[in-house]
């Protein structure tokens, strides 16, 4: 059944009205907060869709999160509607929402059943190109040899090359041998999943996103990769380092049915659905997507539509009016 074509435009919906909820609290120094009305905006748009959705990347386990639990069902499920699992992220960089800085996006992937890892709330250790790099690179090559790999494949330098790393003491070493290998760096404070995306986009300057961010994010920068022809291999690796959180870590996934604690997934297996979905909005200005504007009888949204069967890349800017009598759309 091609849910695509029937539920693209309302992943749409969803993604905007996520990023204009989150909008509105832009800058007021409340994450939690912010989160909170993207996740409730979101579920909410999510009701009476056409499809029998359930939530495999959310907001966490049904105890600990009140909507967007990981098993909960939405849509309308009625006999006919498509089994479609979801992952998403309301509120992708909810520091760079309550700062008001750059790369905040509301973003969902779907795809037909059992089409999404399973991924656990953990870290992943992450290498993301671009289509031309995605076959030359690896996960446990050095540093050297896959900027070498990343350089040649663009006919550049590695001198050329801009790699993404999220700014944290856990990366020290990573922003060293990068340097030292002779690429540039653009360090970031929060979100690696526009930029993963923006790295199969020509023309962003971002040529690989490299280093340990959140597990669930890699699965859904997988799920628009596989639409981008892009490359990305993840290892899930645990929250805490020492041997005590290892054994425990190795066991919950163990319980999960993955056998293989090391084993490296790229983006076919972390999202292996035939048919995916993947569905992004800006909340604040990025490098792919404009931030939500509103302009006093509305406001205006940049999103961006992956169809991995249709082959479909959209990039779609919609004015939301208000009720005002007379609205006025501003460009
Ligand atoms: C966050 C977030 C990223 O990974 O930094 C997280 O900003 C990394 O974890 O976008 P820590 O903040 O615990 O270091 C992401 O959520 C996504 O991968």
């Amino acid at each position: 059944m091609a849910f695509e074509q029937l539920l693209s435009r309302e992943f749409l919906r969803v993604v905007e009205q996520a990023a204009i909820a989150a909008a509105k609290t832009m800058g007021r120094g409340d994450r939690d907060g912010s989160d909170r009305v993207a996740v409730e905006a979101m579920r909410r748009a999510m009701d009476n869709l056409p499809m029998c959705g359930e939530i495999v990347i959310g907001e966490g386990e049904r105890d600990e999160a009140p909507m967007l639990y990981i098993g909960e069902k939405v849509g309308r499920h009625q006999e006919g509607d498509a089994e479609v699992s979801i992952a998403v992220d309301p509120l992708e960089g909810t520091n760079l929402c309550a700062t008001g800085s750059p790369g905040a996006i509301a973003v969902m992937a779907t795809s037909s059943k059992r089409g999404l890892l399973n991924a656990p709330d953990c870290y992943m250790q992450k290498l993301i190109v671009g289509p031309e790099a995605k076959d030359r690179v690896h996960l446990d090559a050095t540093i050297k040899e896959n900027l070498k790999a990343i350089a040649a494949s663009l006919k550049r330098s590695v001198s050329d090359l801009v790699i993404v790393v999220l700014e944290r003491e856990r990366h020290e070493s990573l922003i060293e041998e990068i340097r030292s290998a002779g690429a540039r760096i653009r360090l970031i404070s929060d979100g690696d999943l526009s930029p993963a995306v923006a790295a199969s986009v020509r023309g962003h300057n971002v040529h690989a996103v490299i280093g340990i961010g959140g597990a669930p994010e890699g699965v859904i920068s997988a799920a628009a990769l596989r639409c981008l022809n892009g490359g990305m291999y993840g290892r899930l690796v645990p929250f805490k380092s020492g041997p005590e959180e290892r054994q425990k870590f190795e066991q919950r996934l163990a319980s999960m049915g993955i056998a293989d604690p090391n084993r490296v997934y790229n983006q076919d297996e972390l999202a292996p659905g035939p048919e995916i979905i993947f569905a992004a909005s800006g909340v604040t200005d990025g490098a792919l997507l404009r931030g939500v504007r509103f302009f006093g009888h509305g406001c205006r949204t940049s999103s961006l539509v992956l169809s991995l069967r249709d082959r479909i890349v959209r990039f779609i800017d919609t004015v939301h009016l208000d009720d005002t009598p007379g609205a006025v759309v501003e460009l």
